[in-house]
């Protein structure tokens, strides 16, 4: 059993503060940091990936295009250009280097880290599910922004490629509050643990 965890969209524009700040983001960079440097300590991850939501454009965001007034259920402001500071991982994560950093979301909108379709623009080749398989991962753990979208988007997708999910749910922070319960028990229904604590 090899584990990753893998670290979503916790960048400048999902915090507090951002062009779509999540309630909680800053604490989830800094918790999330402090995970990774004690897991490094008990060697309990064989692989560390983040993604980032790294849109081409201003014209370019998931859940279809930019409004005036974004409903922020399906449509969004303006967020997470590539390049920008609102792209960028939140502080203090800027400081860990993850074995992979996956853009996702350059030109076709996708909340899941493995439709990265932003591939090319990577340092890297490989398509998330193809790094985890190449490296005989079959377990991951997942932490980010936000939990309501990309984080249980992500987890979806992991486990219908076969892998054993968990969610570290207070290292989340969402966008959508009445809409979390609900998620939940979709995740759960799907064999991915949602952990509360
Ligand atoms: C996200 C809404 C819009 C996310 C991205 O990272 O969860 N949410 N775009």
């Amino acid at each position: 059993m090899k584990k990753a965890l893998i670290a979503v969209d916790i960048q400048n524009d999902f915090v507090e503060g951002g062009a779509l700040g999540c309630k909680g983001g800053k604490s989830v960079a800094r918790g999330t940091k402090d995970l990774i440097q004690e897991s490094e300590d008990r060697d309990a991850y064989s692989l560390y990936i983040s993604t980032q939501d790294w849109h081409k454009g201003e014209g370019c965001t998931n859940g279809g295009h930019i409004e005036d007034r974004p409903n922020f259920v399906d449509s969004w402001p303006a967020h997470c250009i590539g390049g920008t500071e609102g792209a960028e991982f939140c502080r203090p994560l800027e400081a860990i280097d993850f074995d992979y950093r996956i853009l996702k979301g350059y030109e076709t909108p996708s909340y899941s880290g493995f439709s990265d379709n932003a591939y090319e623009a990577n340092d890297e080749s490989l398509s998330l599910v193809e790094i985890l398989e190449s490296r005989g991962i079959t377990e991951v753990d997942i932490v980010g922004i936000a939990f309501d979208y990309c984080v249980a988007q992500t987890a979806k997708d992991a486990a219908e490629k076969g892998f054993k999910v968990r969610v570290l749910k207070p290292l989340t922070a969402t966008i959508n509050k009445a809409s979390e319960e609900r998620i939940v028990e979709d995740l759960a229904s799907r064999g991915i643990e949602v952990l509360e604590r």
